[in-house]
């Protein structure tokens, strides 16, 4: 039975390693240098009412969550610093939520520097939005003293400020993003929850940067991820699966 016990954990793992699928992940360590940064996030348009932005965000040495590196950058005028890739698109299940997260870091006062999560009807930067998820700080409502989540698109309920203050240094701000529902979590806490209708939707873009005026304040984003993961009653029906696989066998 011990021995059945030992097969079925190591199962239950390669099960989990195996249903875990990356679509994105960049810790902005292996760029040499802004070019190469901005050949795989390009500057992306910054939405309604704004005009075009022209340029991505900036890779620096000052600082990382992870090795030495990550990417910033003040808002002085609308239209600034944004940056978007791309992945595969994928639709979050009941069994394999999609979890977005990276590392986010404050510096200095103001408001509205965030990163988002997007689902377009066909590749950005064509198509047209369907869903968007943003996470970090926005300047509504009030107060302004809590991280801020936006949920748009299939009932979400807008900006709102979760219940999580914002603080020095880095931080996880992370989306579980389920079939009705997103919640939203800084470093593992549950900050906020809100309905979405997400049935049918394929999320297939990442966006660093709010692009619009951030009042002096910078943000830091590093380890960017976007993972399809499988929930713990999945990974226990697999394995379940393997218990009975080596009952079979013994
Ligand atoms: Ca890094």
């Amino acid at each position: 039975m011990r021995k059945s016990l030992v097969i079925l954990l190591g199962l239950a793992f390669a099960s989990a390693s195996q249903a875990t699928t990356v679509l994105l992940f960049d810790d902005f360590d292996g760029y040499a240098d802004q070019a190469a940064y901005a050949a795989a996030w390009p500057a992306a348009t910054v939405g309604w009412p704004l005009s075009a932005s022209t340029q991505p965000m900036l890779l620096d040495t000052a600082k990382g969550y992870s090795g030495t590196q990550s990417v910033h950058g003040v808002c002085t005028a609308n239209g600034e610093f944004k940056s978007y890739r791309n992945f595969a698109p994928t639709e979050a299940t009941a069994d394999q939520p999609i979890a977005f997260s990276f590392m986010f870091e404050l510096e200095g006062a103001g408001n509205r520097s965030y990163a988002e999560i997007r689902a377009f009807d066909d590749t950005y930067p064509a198509g047209g939005l369907q869903r968007l998820l943003a996470l970090g700080v926005n300047n509504a409502p009030e107060p302004l003293t809590q991280y801020s989540f936006r949920t748009y698109g299939g009932g979400g309920d807008a900006w709102q400020q979760g219940t999580v203050a914002r603080q020095e240094g880095w931080v996880e701000l992370k989306a579980m993003i389920y079939p009705d529902k997103v919640d939203y979590f800084v470093d593992d806490v549950l900050a906020h929850s809100s309905p979405q209708d997400n049935v049918g939707i394929q999320w297939n873009n990442v966006m660093l940067g709010s692009g619009i005026t951030s009042a002096g304040l910078d943000a830091w984003y590093d380890d960017v991820s976007v993972v399809q993961i499988p929930e713990p009653a999945t990974l226990a029906f697999l394995a379940l699966g393997g218990l009975f696989l080596v009952r079979r066998r013994v």
